[in-house]
């Protein structure tokens, strides 16, 4: 896990322009919202809260977010919004010139919508219990590793499911990076993580190898996601 480094600006604001203010966490679902913005072009402020690791983090955010989950946006007008999928996708359409998702009236805008409610709806959820499975489980370990085992095959599964129903081109809905590609680049890299994605998701593999290798995040990537030794398959049983 990163060291919290509390706030520490990622671009930093011009006197007149003011910040976004993110609590997320690296390797966290904070993550594709920082990638965006930083594809984007916007001032944004960390604010370092990996949620997981304790009350302390947790207290960081409650102020914004009552869930105590990352990621939470404040926007330079001081509205908050929370939950990832609006997150990415609201940045999206305030930000058209940065062709991060497809226009209202567009033909790919329904399956824009249907795969980034999917990704947060059946499978980002599950890490509610998988990152803590006594949440479900209570004291008893085989019961949570039973969480475990089986949340990694329902993850697997739906990534399947997704695949069936994608004709990817050089990305997930066509030619265009959208927020959807790197909502998946990052969320496929938690357990059961790639190794296991690479199996059942042949197409999508192609996509996501395409956003880890984007040159526009090589050193957003290496800050908030580093590819390290053996990554693809750390932790891939479940
Ligand atoms: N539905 C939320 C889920 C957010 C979420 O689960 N965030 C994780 C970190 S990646 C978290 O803060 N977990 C702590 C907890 O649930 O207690 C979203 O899509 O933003």
């Amino acid at each position: 896990m990163w060291c919290d480094v509390g706030p520490h600006p990622q671009h930093r604001a011009s006197p007149v322009e003011k910040p976004f203010t993110l609590f997320s966490a690296a390797g966290s679902g904070g993550v594709p919202v920082e990638a965006a913005m930083t594809l984007i072009g916007l001032p944004y402020e960390v604010i370092e809260a990996p949620t997981w690791a304790g009350a302390a983090q947790q207290a960081k955010v409650a102020g914004v977010n009552p869930l105590k989950q990352i990621p939470a946006l404040v926007t330079p007008d001081g509205e908050t919004i929370t939950e990832s999928a609006a997150i990415l996708i609201w940045l999206a359409d305030r930000h058209p010139q940065a062709r991060l998702a497809p226009p209202t009236d567009s033909p790919q805008r329904a399956q824009f919508l249907r795969w980034m409610v999917f990704v947060p709806a059946s499978i980002y959820s599950l890490f509610w219990v998988r990152d803590d499975p006594s949440r479900l489980g209570g004291p008893d370990t085989e019961a949570q590793a039973r969480i475990k085992a089986a949340t990694a095959d329902r993850i697997v599964d739906c990534w399947a499911m997704m695949e069936s129903q994608l004709t990817p081109g050089r990305y997930l809905l066509g030619d265009d990076l959208t927020v959807l590609d790197l909502y998946v680049a990052v969320v496929s890299r938690w357990g059961p993580r790639r190794k296991r994605f690479y199996e059942v998701a042949p197409k999508m593999s192609e996509v996501v190898r395409r956003v880890d290798a984007d040159p526009r995040l090589t050193d957003f990537w290496d800050q908030r996601f580093p590819f390290f030794d053996g990554w693809e398959s750390k932790g891939a049983a479940g």
